[in-house]
């Protein structure tokens, strides 16, 4: 079946078609929102781009369902504003200001939004994978029909956790799907210098008895097409999938990786720039007359404002007092529980 006519693509409205181009573009303009001030000194540690990889965390989004939750590793900017987080807060955290999404307490890594179903961006390689799985055996508990979906780089595949995690979930029979993004590199390691199995690494999904696909990320309607499968199958059968999406970043691991052009050639990125699957869906929905030039750019500008509006959102936030350090940071310390006050929180029947 031609991709474009599978049933889940049949019913995808022009409307969130010409959304997904949307919320590619928001991601790309926020980031670089993001960068020219971090450049400019106004950001702390880490900043860790997404572009290049946004078809994925959209793409994915677009298939999401009300009772569907995403969690997300370190490279996660995408997925929370795919998810529905603001720009405002999302740039006031990275400013590290006490009106950012995690009251400027720790920058993107803290990009959390329970309410929206997305439980954060982890800093720790595959952290993200056992608490994607416990997020599936409570929908599973509960007798929801709901999907995880788990993002996670190719560089996180060897972390023993992630090994345990997919045990779990064959074991358990979950509704999780892990998403690879396989992007190249971790951090200045190519795939093929840190992992035996190079050409395909969802594949290590069968030794735990868990079906896995090998999809690109320039065709968003091969990549939903593809994807639905996974979410039929954790939805009706609580099994979880692995799949693995090949897709790209333009810049470095972080933004301080000066030597991310001596790992990778100057022309590799350009040619992978000259397949970006934004601008090539750009051109799809041109083509399928949904939009013209003006439309798109019309779309780049609106993207532009919000991203100038989430600075100065954050320009104007208060910084952090000292006296705050300990709050917001565990539950419980800020809900006087039964449980808090006699120091256990596990275990007490
Ligand atoms: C357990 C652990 N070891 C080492 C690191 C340092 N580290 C930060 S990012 C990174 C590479 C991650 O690569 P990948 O999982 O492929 O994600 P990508 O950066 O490609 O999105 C490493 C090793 C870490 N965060 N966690």
């Amino acid at each position: 079946m031609i991709d474009q006519e599978h049933d889940i693509n049949r019913t995808w409205s022009a409307e969130s078609k010409i959304d997904l181009y949307r919320q590619m573009m928001r991601i790309c303009r926020f980031e670089q929102a993001a960068l020219k001030h971090y450049n400019a000194g106004k950001m702390a540690g880490f900043l860790v781009l997404n572009i290049g990889q946004q078809s994925v965390a959209t793409g994915v989004r677009s298939l999401m369902g009300p009772d569907d939750h995403s969690i997300s590793g370190w490279r996660g900017m995408g997925h929370a504003l795919a998810a529905g987080m603001e720009m405002g807060p999302c740039m006031a955290e990275l400013f590290g200001k006490t009106n950012g999404c995690s009251k400027g307490k720790s920058g993107a890594f803290s990009f959390y939004a329970p309410a929206k179903h997305h439980w954060g961006c982890h800093a720790t390689a595959a952290a993200q994978t056992p608490l994607a799985a416990g997020l599936a055996f409570a929908l599973k508990q509960r007798e929801i029909k709901g999907v995880v979906f788990c993002f996670l780089g190719e560089g996180s595949v060897n972390q023993g956790v992630y090994h345990e995690s997919l045990n779990l979930a064959g074991l358990f029979g979950l509704p999780v799907i892990y998403i690879i993004e396989n992007n190249g590199y971790a951090m200045g390691t190519s795939v093929s210098r840190s992992s035996v199995f190079k050409d395909c690494l969802a594949r290590r999904a069968e030794t735990y008895g868990i079906d896995w696909d090998l999809i690109g990320d320039a065709d968003p309607y091969e990549m939903r097409a593809r994807i639905q499968p996974a979410i039929d199958r954790a939805r009706e059968h609580q099994r979880p999938t692995v799949l693995e999406i090949s897709t790209y970043r333009y810049f470095g691991s972080n933004v301080a990786d000066a030597n991310h052009k001596r790992y990778r050639t100057p022309e590799e990125i350009e040619e992978k720039k000259s397949r970006d699957p934004m601008m090539l869906w750009g051109l799809r929905l041109i083509n399928e007359g949904l939009l013209d030039e003006a439309g798109l750019e019309e779309i780049s500008r609106q993207a532009k404002a919000e991203a100038l509006a989430a600075v100065a959102f954050a320009e104007n936030g208060a910084p952090p007092v000292v006296s705050d350090i300990c709050s917001d940071v565990y539950w419980e310390t800020d809900h006087a529980t039964e449980s808090s006050k006699i120091g256990r929180h596990f275990f007490n029947d």
